[in-house]
């Protein structure tokens, strides 16, 4: 048996030719966002990492199979089905097994971009440890995957829904760099600071880049998770967002909402809370996050130029 993988054309032509490449997850189409500002911005980050000089290679498994790189007939059934499971490290397996389809998470996109050999990855957020983790355990396998899979993962730092305090221990437990770009708070998703200073702090592209190169030298495994802050102008900050993730949370604990439906139940309600102000943020610092990771990618490339 042999895995069932493939690059789209372009996809495999840059890897081919040494030109960078950045790897985009799905589930953030799928469970993140709704129709038609799903589609519309998975177009708008490919679109901005092209102008940027890189190649875009967004991740999902259809029919049991493994794209990297995806075409816009297969973005756009994605962005409007409705029944998409969503794959994490321990549900890959199982839906190649049985020819299914699905989005994939921050984990299971690292486990593909790895394999496709690409070691930059561009996101919103990423999952972390849950408020209330102390009953439910709910942490998310994000975490275990920045600890053992080599990818660099640019978000805009972790959304308040999460208890961030933890998330960051945990990090620190697992040995994950959490290198915050240019300022010395962690950003906290929908607003520039999270109130917490990040463990780490880089100036650039190239820093970063050349950290990731000595975690190799080093033979540490595992990625870095860089925190990219979102734009001032589209920041919507912690005392205004504040009170309307406890309402979300108040009402996803009301309603029994658990396992992995408790993050696309929270994402859903806060866009409602918000009218939709969240979701204009969050386009905004996607599309931030894709510019630095493909900045990224360049800087490796660049660096390995000249060693
Ligand atoms: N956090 C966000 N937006 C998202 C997600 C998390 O701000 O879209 C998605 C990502 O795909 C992430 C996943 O990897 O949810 C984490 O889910 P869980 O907590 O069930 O591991
Ligand atoms: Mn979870």
């Amino acid at each position: 048996m042999k895995l069932p993988l493939s690059c789209s054309g372009e996809v495999a032509e840059a890897l081919a030719d040494g030109r960078a490449v950045v790897a985009l997850e799905s589930t953030i189409i799928t469970h993140g966002m709704p129709y038609p500002q799903n589609l519309e911005t998975a177009r708008l980050v490919e679109a901005e990492v092209r102008n940027v000089g890189a190649v875009p290679a967004t991740i999902a498994v259809l029919d049991g199979h493994i794209h990297v790189g995806l075409e816009l007939a297969a973005l756009e059934s994605l962005a409007r089905a409705r029944d998409v499971q969503k794959l994490s490290r321990a549900d890959l397996a199982v839906c190649l097994a049985t020819r299914a389809t699905g989005a994939t998470t921050v984990a299971a996109t690292m486990i593909i971009a790895d394999l496709a050999g690409i070691e930059v990855f561009a996101t919103g957020g990423i999952g972390g440890v849950h408020r209330g983790a102390d009953q439910s355990f709910d942490i998310s396998a994000d975490l275990n995957e920045l600890a053992q899979t080599p990818v660099s993962v640019v978000c805009a730092g972790a959304k308040a829904i999460l208890d961030i305090p933890k998330t960051l221990e945990v990090l620190e437990t697992l040995g994950v760099p959490v290198i915050t770009l240019g300022q010395a708070d962690f950003p906290g998703f929908w607003a520039r600071s999270s109130g917490l200073q990040s463990p780490l702090r880089l100036e650039n592209a190239t820093e970063i880049a050349s950290a990731h190169r000595m975690r190799g030298l080093l033979s540490l495994p595992g990625g870095q998770l860089i925190a990219n802050p979102i734009s001032q102008q589209d920041e919507i900050p912690l005392a205004e967002i504040g009170p309307m993730i406890e309402r979300a949370l108040r009402e996803a604990a009301a309603e029994n909402i658990g396992q992995k439906h408790v993050t696309p139940f929270l994402l859903g309600r806060i866009f409602e809370l918000t009218e939709g102000r969240s979701l204009t943020a969050n386009i905004s610092l996607v599309l931030n996050n894709a510019r630095l990771a493909s900045d990224i990618a360049r800087a490796l490339l660049e660096q390995d130029k000249h060693t």
